[in-house]
């Protein structure tokens, strides 16, 4: 059966077919890459590499430590040796460089372990949410032909093996699945490694090392390659703006496979820097307190929403919260008001990055003035980060004024993977992304973020593109028509409301079913719509397209 895409837009197939194989990773022109190369940006390491020559330098410092159920930690030799073993044991089951494999793990050793695996021999990891359900994996493992998918036995509840079985039998190329745990009718990932040497000749520093998710505004998420060259570039940027260093101890709170805490500086920054990374099973702060006390963390990066319940719980804590000297938020827009009470409640400072997994991040630096910290969003990393903030015709507006963002640079990318159509409108002729972001920048070259043009939801940093949803409700026999807008929401930012107008003669509908239709199509739950309001009618612009902008004002968001 074929592969359900709640898509039609540039379907999947249609966008394979039109392309070939040297453009599935659009890259750099020859003279950008020179240039950064020259400047001393691109320095021709791999991940694999990288791993091999901390391992060399320091092979008994700990690298990681994955303290639940029961502590286990991986010296720098230990996480180079298991990365070697691991990579012999993929390549003999006939996983090989540019193969891509689909992993989907929460916070935990096997994460890292893996994806180190994959960088040794090339094979390029897509990163899946632990949230992703049915029609994202199997989008993911059809899109990508992927070979293997990579999963814990049960995650919060969830059991992943189930999911695992049905994506397998509708996607012929996905010839392994490989589980964390009770492996079930699948092969466990600890019967992988084999006592053998990887095989010679890993990726050049200039391929893709990994498919990264984009955030998304169409109806699937467009994947994103990123080079060994691009991101250990971002890497080494992230480490000297935030102080990475051997001494670091960073805490990975959010997922480890969203780009913000891989690499901002993140667990692989911390990696490269030769500190250490702990993984935290869940991110409130009576999991996280005690870790950050037990294991002395020095560094962290939090989403907004997490950032208000630290500092709602920092005062008041038992633990010894010392050890904190940073604290990085980003991934949707951080009040002024809960910026400037993180500080006093955690004892730490307050570093905002705003990023993106398409490349450029901006981060706030040390040495600003507090009023800079809590007011703006930071600026780039590189001084070979282009920007252009330009008004709807594409035009250059005044410093000053806000306008749409544009951006180019050496860890910014120059198109999606395997998506030409898409492409063609993302970006500039000239190679700018559009990043889809309303900002200003101030006299210190800061970016302010003042909003969005793109159709998107940032539920408290988690991504949603309407359309998508869009999509799955329109499904359901008794709707005619659906519109799914972002709502104000004073501790996630932003919420989902689903304004649906029901077919006519159709029974009356409550909100719940709804939700209830949509979770049951096997979507991520935080793409499950908050709000459900049935409406006659939407209100239209003067060209006859829904309003979105006017759906929102008049949104009505009680309680559900
Ligand atoms: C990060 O990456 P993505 O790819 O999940 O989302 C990128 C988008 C940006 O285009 C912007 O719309 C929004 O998320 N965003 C922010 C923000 N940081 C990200 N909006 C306002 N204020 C901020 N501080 O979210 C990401 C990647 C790397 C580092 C940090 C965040």
């Amino acid at each position: 059966a074929p592969v359900v895409t709640p898509s039609g837009e540039g379907g999947p197939a249609s966008e394979a077919l039109a392309t070939t194989p040297g453009a599935d990773a659009p890259t750099w022109p020859p003279e950008f890459a020179e240039r950064y190369r020259a400047a001393g940006h691109w320095r021709g390491e791999t991940f694999g590499r990288m791993l091999r020559e901390r391992a060399a330098a320091h092979p008994d410092r700990i690298a990681l430590v994955d303290p639940a159920p029961e502590r286990r930690t991986w010296t720098y030799r230990e996480l180079d040796e298991r990365a070697d073993r691991l990579a012999a044991g993929f390549a003999a089951r006939g996983i090989g460089r540019g193969d891509r494999v689909v992993l989907q793990l929460p916070n935990v050793g096997e994460f890292v372990e893996v994806v180190f695996a994959l960088f040794r021999i090339g094979a390029l990891p897509v990163y899946a949410l632990p949230a992703h359900r049915d029609t994202e994996i199997g989008y993911f493992c059809s899109f990508t032909e992927a070979v293997a998918y990579v999963i814990p036995d049960r995650h919060a509840g969830f059991d992943h093996r189930a999911l695992a079985a049905r994506v397998r039998e509708r996607t012929p190329t996905l010839r392994h699945v490989f589980v964390a745990g009770d492996p079930g009718v699948h092969t466990a990932l600890a019967d992988v490694p084999v006592d053998a040497d990887p095989p010679e000749g890993g990726p050049e520093p200039h391929e893709p090392a990994f498919l990264q998710l984009s955030g998304g505004t169409t109806g699937v998420p467009k994947l994103i390659p990123r080079t060994h060259d691009d991101y250990i570039y971002s890497l080494r940027g992230s480490n000297e703006i935030c102080g990475v260093g051997a001494d670091t101890r960073f805490l990975v709170v959010l997922p480890a496979a969203h780009n913000f805490p891989m690499s901002s500086p993140g667990w692989l920054g911390t990696l490269y820097a030769g500190g250490t990374v702990v993984l935290c099973p869940r991110p409130d702060p009576e999991t996280a307190f005690p870790l950050i006390e037990r294991e002395r963390i020095t560094m962290t990066g939090l989403v907004p929403p997490l950032a208000l319940v630290w500092t709602e719980a920092g005062p008041a804590a038992r633990q010894d919260l010392s050890s904190l000297e940073l604290v990085l938020v980003g991934g949707a827009k951080y009040g002024e008001e809960a910026a400037r009470r993180l500080t006093p409640a955690l004892g730490c400072r307050l570093m905002q990055v705003f990023g993106m997994a398409e490349g450029l991040v901006n981060y706030t630096r040390l040495d600003d003035d507090e009023e800079t910290v809590v007011t703006t969003q930071g600026r780039p990393i590189s001084p070979d980060d282009e920007i252009r903030i330009v008004d709807d015709a594409g035009n250059a507006v005044a410093e000053g004024e806000f306008g749409h963002l544009l951006t180019r640079g050496p860890y910014t990318i120059r198109g999606y993977w395997r998506a030409p159509a898409h492409n063609a409108t993302a970006f500039t002729e000239d190679g700018f992304y559009r990043t889809g972001d309303i900002v200003r920048r101030t006299p210190t070259g800061h970016l302010v973020v003042e909003g969005r043009a793109k159709d998107q939801i940032n539920r408290g940093g988690e991504k949603v593109a309407p359309t998508e949803i869009e999509n799955i409700i329109l499904a359901h026999p008794s709707v005619h028509d659906v519109s799914v807008v972002a709502v104000a929401d004073e501790y996630l930012g932003e919420r989902s409301l689903a304004y649906v107008i029901l077919r006519a003669g159709a029974e009356p509908l409550k909100p719940a079913a709804i939700k209830r239709f949509v979770r049951e199509r096997g979507v991520a739950a935080y793409k499950v719509p908050d709000l459900v309001e049935f409406v006659g009618a939407f209100p239209h612009t003067g060209v006859g397209k829904v309003s979105k902008n006017r759906l929102r004002s008049t949104a009505v968001t009680h309680e559900q």
